[in-house]
């Protein structure tokens, strides 16, 4: 090995002992996940077996040299059934199993935490409710449910997690969520799956699952001092929103309180329930669902929010009280089941509470 230089030979050694075929098991559905591709490697790999042995067999068996004339065969019915069958019954228990899995990934529990992503050419901004923000990292506590709100600033991304077996793409103009619970403190791999440009290679980062009294300990330590829903609502007095939308019976808007999670009614008898997305939507896209019993005078916001800020204004509207007070603090530790706030004097127009 004298003609490879030490570096190299260190690289290789370093290479070659962090390589992992299959990456380490860190979420809930990691070991499920890998049970499905394991069956399906298994059946693909019987199929492989048999299709091959009588490729050889019948190649051997009916050579030439033993049947120099052809021998018209009719076919059997049973022996067709049943190679149709079989494939058909493995195949939907891989359908089956695959759509409880997709379902069980896509649906996250309601006491999930929230994290927010904003993925960009080339990184990703993760921001906590709590006003902590980290470039081309993720902390998450271990055995907590934790939902990912995405979106892209310019062009498609994404976030995937080979240890927590998911990932999710990151769309301009759209939210996507996804969820995890980490089973397994360490670092584990980020990396964005979708080619995206230049430097697409390295827009990776780490995920960092910590101990759960490790990860308050960060976010008490990391926090810019302004929460997202304190940045919101800073937002929302210098956008002016605050001149439609204060709560007062006289308001020309609807007070926003308790509109989250809630069900409108709009104009065109269209009934909507009032998640991320749609308020989004609503301070971009205004004139697109009007809410019934309010004329479309709210202006559209578009360009002059930045992703970053839709968050914040977001987060404010969903942490609103009745008298129009935000009740979160910076080191929010959303790691408690968080209580669905039912608003009592919300009941504005067209509002049904849920
Ligand atoms: C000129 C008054 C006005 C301004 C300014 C205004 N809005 Fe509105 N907004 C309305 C009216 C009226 C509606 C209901 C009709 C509709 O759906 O467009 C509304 C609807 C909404 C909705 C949908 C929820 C619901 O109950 O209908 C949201 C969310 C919202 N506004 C947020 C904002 C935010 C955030 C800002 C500032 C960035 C803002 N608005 C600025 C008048 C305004
Ligand atoms: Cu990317």
């Amino acid at each position: 090995m004298d003609h490879i230089s030490p570096v190299l030979w260190q690289f290789l050694v370093k290479w070659l002992t962090n390589f992992a075929v299959i990456p380490p098991e860190a979420s809930k559905v990691a070991p499920q996940m890998d049970a499905l591709l394991l069956f399906m490697t298994l059946v693909s790999l019987v199929g492989l077996v048999l299709v091959i042995l009588l490729v050889v067999t019948f190649s051997i068996l009916y050579r030439r040299e033993r049947h120099p004339v052809a021998v018209q065969i009719e076919g059997s019915t049973l022996l067709e059934a049943t190679w149709t069958i079989i494939p058909l019954g493995l195949f939907l228990v891989m359908f089956v199993w695959g759509s409880v899995l997709y379902f069980r990934i896509y649906t996250p529990p309601p006491n999930a935490m929230q994290i927010y992503v904003v993925g960009k050419q080339w990184m990703w901004k993760a921001e906590h409710p709590g006003g902590q923000h980290e470039i081309n990292s993720l902390h998450v506590p271990i055995n907590q449910p934790v939902q990912l709100t995405l979106i892209s600033q310019d062009v498609f991304h994404s976030f995937s997690m080979p240890a927590f077996r998911v990932k999710r793409e990151a769309i301009p103009g759209r939210y996507t969520t996804v969820w995890f619970e980490a089973t397994q403190e360490g670092t584990y791999h980020l990396f964005c799956s979708q080619y995206c440009g230049t430097a697409h290679s390295a827009m990776i980062g780490q995920i960092v699952v910590m101990s759960q009294d490790g990860y308050k300990k960060w976010l008490a330590s990391s926090t810019s001092g302004v929460s997202l829903a304190q940045d919101g609502e800073r937002l929302f007095a210098s956008l002016s929103c605050n001149a439609c939308h204060n709560g007062t019976p006289s308001a020309r808007g609807p007070n926003l309180a308790g509109v989250y999670g809630s069900t409108l009614t709009l104009s065109d008898g269209q009934r909507v329930t009032v998640d991320d997305e749609y308020l989004r939507q609503a301070i971009l896209n205004p004139s697109a669902h009007i809410t019934q019993g309010y004329a479309p005078i709210m202006p559209t916001y578009q360009g002059q929010v930045s992703e970053e800020g839709l968050f914040s204004l977001v987060e404010y509207i969903k942490n609103l009280d009745s008298n129009y007070r935000i009740q979160q603090t910076t080191n929010t530790t959303t790691l408690a089941p968080v209580a669905t706030a039912t608003v009592p004097n919300a009941a504005t127009k067209g509002m049904v509470k849920p």
